[in-house]
């Protein structure tokens, strides 16, 4: 009787009373107590008659509570959908049909409102919230503390990601047990974790990089998480001297520049920053270094592959690069007409196969196998080229995708958005450079002749269709797109003329 996930991270830990959670208000959860938390949950997920193999839509916020949704779901076969909290209700209804979710979770807040359509789906819906309270909390309040772990495969479904595509349809990336422990275990080796870390977790935790690189890499090292809210730059000051280790986004490093409390003093207990998600400027890494004296640590990876290259823990970290090969991990550098593996130092498409690379696309076998090839490999849509040593080095990307703060938004979701406001005959969304989130959107609209577009109104109505991360921060009216002679639309001119609309001026 065997589970993988379950047994790697979570199982290993019962019994133990070492320090798994730290919370702002100054309590510690230990590894066994999250362990008998995780457990009532398992019990209550069962009694609302979920079984292997099921999925439970999560969209709750960040808590000790919502990681052991997590591990219930390990201990129970369940796969575990977890979604950005700044979804609107019009986002979820996809993502809650596409994915048949028997069970979804939600805060209070937005329960009435999810009601109708959990009830489309055939789908319970039980409340969990940011305190911890909540109706599945209360269904498991009184039940066992132990649960008899459910054997699965380590090929077995552990989680769905939805991504983002370039058509505007988002796609659910499964990925199964053994692709997160594979490459948990992996990374905590490269980056030397140990039961003696504690690593400052600011991150949100329905994304792969809070979710399956920080707490799966600290849960197979049995270290421990000041686990923050969210990234507050008061509360991530004041934990920093009782770190050893921080995960971020660029921009989590760029705010922590801008703030004159991080000295080397401050950061002297630390052993390790590391970046990911977004390019960090080497202007950035170089900065943090000459204040700090710590070399960010740099690695590269995707919701389909989570981690596929790293910059060493030992050896030169070097900036505007995403280091080596992690262990296991093949990559190759394609040229995307032919597949055919480009020379040494020339720059392609990157491809990737290893234990980390997901089964596919939930429902998609046509998307998966645009992007997976039969032999393995994944074609990840960004463009690259590895040096004479072996460093990787991102340049670009083949697909129009923007990531603003670390989250990957996709133009066309904004675009047939954009397309059916009053007014627009079409429109395009492109990112630009912005101080904070290293890309911004901004939407350009060409109205239809004759009739007038108000960016106002069109900025109020996305409100209720668009999470705010994804909403332009700046619209746009123009005459005309460029367009070349065969009529495509270049938005690489766009993006230079819009670069410097958030230049500090
Ligand atoms: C918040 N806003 C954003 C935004 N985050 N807009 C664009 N991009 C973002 N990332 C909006 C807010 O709604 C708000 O809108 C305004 O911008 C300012 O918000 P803020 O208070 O300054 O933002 P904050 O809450 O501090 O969030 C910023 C952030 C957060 C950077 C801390 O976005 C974040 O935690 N990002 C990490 C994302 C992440 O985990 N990515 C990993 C994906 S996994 P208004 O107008 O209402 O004020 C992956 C694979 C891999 O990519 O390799 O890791
Ligand atoms: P996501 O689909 O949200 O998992 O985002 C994955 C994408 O983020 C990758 O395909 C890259 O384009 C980008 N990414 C992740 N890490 C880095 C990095 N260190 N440097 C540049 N881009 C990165």
């Amino acid at each position: 009787m065997a589970n993988l996930l379950y047994d790697a991270l979570f199982g290993c830990h019962a019994g133990q009373d070492t320090p798994f959670l730290h919370l702002p208000d100054g309590r510690t959860l230990s590894h066994d107590a999250f362990l008998r938390m995780a457990a009532r949950y398992a019990h209550a997920m069962t009694a609302e008659g979920l079984a292997p193999g099921d999925r439970l839509a999560a969209q709750i916020d960040k808590s000790p509570q919502a990681l052991a949704i997590y591990a219930a779901c390990a201990q129970i076969g369940v796969v575990f959908l977890p979604l950005n909290t700044g979804y609107t209700t019009a986002e979820l209804d996809y993502f809650i049909g596409n994915s048949g979710a028997k069970l979804v979770l939600s805060s209070d807040r937005v329960s009435d409102a999810l009601a109708p359509v959990a009830a489309a789906y055939g789908a319970a819906l039980r409340t969990l919230n940011a305190d911890g309270t909540g109706s599945l909390t209360d269904l498991a309040r009184d039940l066992p503390e132990v649960f008899d772990t459910v054997s699965r495969a380590p090929d077995d479904l552990a989680a769905f990601l939805y991504t983002s595509g370039t058509t505007g349809r988002s796609k659910g990336a499964m990925l199964t047990q053994a692709n997160l422990v594979s490459n948990a275990q992996t990374l905590a080796e490269c980056w030397r974790f140990t039961s003696g870390d504690v690593l400052l977790h600011a991150l949100p935790i329905f994304h792969t990089h809070g979710l399956f690189v920080a707490s799966n890499v600290t849960l197979v090292a049995g270290g421990s998480m000041i686990f923050l809210p969210g990234f507050n730059i008061d509360q991530v000051i004041a934990a920093i001297p009782r770190a050893t280790t921080m995960m971020g986004v660029p921009t989590f490093y760029t705010r922590l520049l801008e703030d004159d409390r991080l000295t080397a003093d401050l950061t002297a207990h630390m052993r390790l920053f590391v970046s990911g998600s977004a390019p960090l400027l080497a202007e950035t890494h170089e900065q943090f270094e000459t204040r700090t004296g710590h070399r960010i640590l740099e690695r590269y990876g995707m919701t389909e592959t989570n981690m596929n290259t790293s910059n060493p823990y030992d050896g030169e970290r070097r900036g505007g690069t995403v280091g080596f090969l992690l262990p296991g991990v093949e990559l190759k550098i394609t040229d995307p007409a032919t597949g055919d593996t480009v020379e040494t130092g020339e720059i392609g498409q990157i491809e990737v196969r290893g234990p980390n690379v997901f089964k596919g696309y939930w429902q998609m076998p046509e998307k998966t196998a645009e992007e997976l090839r039969a032999d393995g490999f994944f074609i990840t849509g960004d463009l690259g080229r590895i040096d004479e040593d072996g460093y990787v080095t991102i340049v670009g990307r083949n697909k129009d995708l923007i990531i603003s703060g670390g989250y990957n938004i996709y133009p066309k979701e904004i675009e047939l958005i954009l397309d059916d406001q009053p007014g627009v005959l079409e429109s395009a969304v492109i990112g630009v450079p912005h101080p904070d989130f290293g890309e911004a959107v901004v939407g350009l609209l060409v109205a239809r002749p004759g009739e007038t577009v108000s960016t106002d109104a069109i900025m109020a109505a996305l409100g209720d269709q668009l999470a705010r991360f994804k909403q332009p921060k700046r619209l746009f009216v123009v005459t005309e797109f460029p367009r070349n002679t065969m009529g495509k639309l270049q938005k690489n001119i766009l993006r230079e003329q819009f670069a410097g609309t958030f230049s500090p001026s």
